[in-house]
């Protein structure tokens, strides 16, 4: 948490960023910032904290898992939806008073921009440098980030390096995606790709068959591809997954008794979530120079399935 989150005036928002019905502002679970995108048929929402989209309906279906456990509250990251890890991923790299996953997800962002128009409904939200909450990274770097919905969903995350000399980050964009059965999902692309497995000391692991999701799975997947596909073979969605910025996807489920040891996951809910996330994990962080800004994101495009 930020030693003194920005005070956010709703009303104030709703001032200067409100668009008709496109982009509402209001408040959510524990009084906590929310916004409201539509477009067209779709719709999407997303909290100030931790520019946190938390549901995103794709033609009123919903794309996202979110627990019904999650705490909403500014200490912590909400549980699903799409918390955003930065400026690292993972356990910090030398410091056990750091929170895991970095300080973005629990830090209040605040509202740059809105847009509608004949594309799409958009928002771009900032942490700034200075709202840092550890001296190390005071002053060093901006996240901007920038999410667009229209038939599919658009966002980007944006680390802008305002310090003196080369900065090193990790990042991932922690999508929770909803699905039926969790043991009943393919990922096609991943057949065939080197992977860290974070469940076996990390031991670099080629995947052979089709990914299965039986128990616990946590994986880093190596010289990955532009796009992944998520087949749910119970309902026959298919969501596309375009990234770029990214050297690695990470496949997360936690399987039923790290569910369980969770207070903010619903005991059930791994059976019905599976974690794909563009990201460069701290095995290969990014380096970037003075001045200059690094940029991951992600499409998620429903695409219908061939009969
Ligand atoms: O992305 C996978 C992962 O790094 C797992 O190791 C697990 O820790 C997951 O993130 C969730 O982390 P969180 O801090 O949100 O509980």
């Amino acid at each position: 948490m930020l030693a003194n989150p920005p005070i956010v005036n709703i009303e104030s928002l709703k001032d200067t960023f409100e668009i008709c019905d496109k982009v509402v502002f209001s408040a959510g679970h524990n009084q906590l910032p929310r916004v409201q995108l539509t477009f067209e048929g779709h719709s999407l929402e997303l909290y100030l904290h931790g520019a946190h989209i938390t549901s995103y309906m794709q033609a009123g279906e919903e794309v996202l898992w979110l627990s019904e456990s999650s705490h909403f509250n500014a200490e912590k990251a909400i549980r699903g939806g799409i918390p955003l890890c930065w400026p690292w991923f993972g356990p910090h790299e030398s410091r056990n008073d750091r929170p895991q996953h970095g300080f973005a997800r629990a830090s209040q962002f605040r509202v740059v921009n809105t847009e509608s128009n004949a594309l799409y409904t958009g928002i771009i939200l900032r942490l700034d440098a200075d709202q840092a909450p550890y001296e190390e990274w005071q002053g060093k770097a901006t996240l901007e980030v920038e999410i667009r919905l229209s038939d599919t969903l658009w966002m980007e995350l944006r680390t802008i390096n305002h310090s003196e000399s080369p900065l090193l980050a990790s990042q991932a964009i922690h999508s929770y995606f909803q699905v039926e059965d969790s043991r009943k999902i393919a990922i096609p692309e991943l057949t065939g790709l080197k992977y860290h497995d974070k469940v076996n000391d990390n031991q670099v692991t080629e995947q052979k068959d089709p990914i299965l999701l039986n128990g616990e799975v946590d994986r880093v997947y190596l010289n990955t591809p532009r796009r992944v596909t998520l087949h749910d073979q119970i309902s026959d969605r298919c969501i596309a997954i375009d990234t770029w910025g990214n050297a690695h996807f990470v496949v997360w489920n936690p399987g039923e008794s790290n569910a369980k040891a969770m207070g903010d996951f619903d005991d059930d809910g791994y059976e019905h979530m599976v974690c794909i996330e563009p990201a460069n994990a701290q095995v290969s962080p990014v380096s970037i120079n003075p001045g200059e800004t690094h940029r991951i994101g992600q499409l998620l495009t429903h695409l219908a399935i061939e009969q």
